[in-house]
């Protein structure tokens, strides 16, 4: 696809934040095609015959950022398989927890499509921490207990933060108050979005 043709909103946020349930609802009332980099990742890990599998795992399990090479090369992979699935050559994505290394950044918008937004989900990380624990009773995600939780908020703080503070500096950051309930935190979504993108 031609970088022309897409429009790529970058969606960060903290660890249970609320990147995921924010973008499903764009998803249904905004025509957004919606590709969380985790759920990529967790895909490729259960996946036959993958040989990033039990790297996968190794790097979700404690919180780490896996290499970009294989992230991003889901993610090109997805966006292609999505538009030729919508039949069309022109598409709007939501780019669901990446970036979250600078270099990563850099690389994507270099030789993918550069991002005309990022969405800032900005939540305190007891309020974080409290959802990622209840989520855990059922999720079945390897990184959903309280040690993985420790360490995905540092990794969060310290690599994934410079990302946000990078975009701020080109103007480009939407940042929305995402310890509201779900529905509330859409309301202010939609609006910053209908603002910026018109
Ligand atoms: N919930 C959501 N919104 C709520 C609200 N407003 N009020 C009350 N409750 C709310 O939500 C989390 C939970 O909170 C849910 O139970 C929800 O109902 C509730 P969710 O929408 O899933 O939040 P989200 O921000 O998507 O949380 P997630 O756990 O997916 O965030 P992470 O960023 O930690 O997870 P991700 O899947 O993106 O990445 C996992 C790991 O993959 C990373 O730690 C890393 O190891 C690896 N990774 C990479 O290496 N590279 C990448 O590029 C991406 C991921
Ligand atoms: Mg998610």
């Amino acid at each position: 696809f031609s970088p022309d043709d897409v429009t790529v909103l970058f969606v960060l946020g903290g660890p249970g934040a609320g990147k995921g349930t924010q973008c499903a609802k764009l998803v249904s009332e905004h025509g957004f095609i919606h590709l969380s980099a985790g759920d990529l990742l967790r895909a490729e890990q259960e996946r036959p015959g993958s040989q990033f599998g039990d790297l996968i795992r190794d790097y979700i399990k404690n919180g780490l950022i896996v290499p970009m090479e294989v992230t991003i090369q889901l993610l090109e992979n997805a966006m292609t398989e999505a538009l030729q699935k919508s039949g069309s050559s022109k598409g709007r994505f939501l780019i669901d927890g990446f970036p979250r290394k600078l270099d990563q950044a850099h690389k994507f918008e270099d030789s993918v499509c550069p991002a005309k937004l990022v969405l800032f989900f900005d939540c305190p990380e007891e309020t974080m921490e409290k959802r990622l624990l209840e989520r855990g009773k059922t999720s079945g995600r390897a990184d959903d207990n309280a040690e993985s939780i420790r360490k995905r908020f540092r990794t969060f703080i310290e690599t994934s933060m410079p990302v946000v503070d990078y975009f701020e500096s080109k103007g480009k950051v939407v940042k929305v108050d995402a310890t509201p309930p779900p529905d509330s935190v859409y309301k202010t979504t939609e609006k910053r979005l209908a603002e910026r993108l018109g």
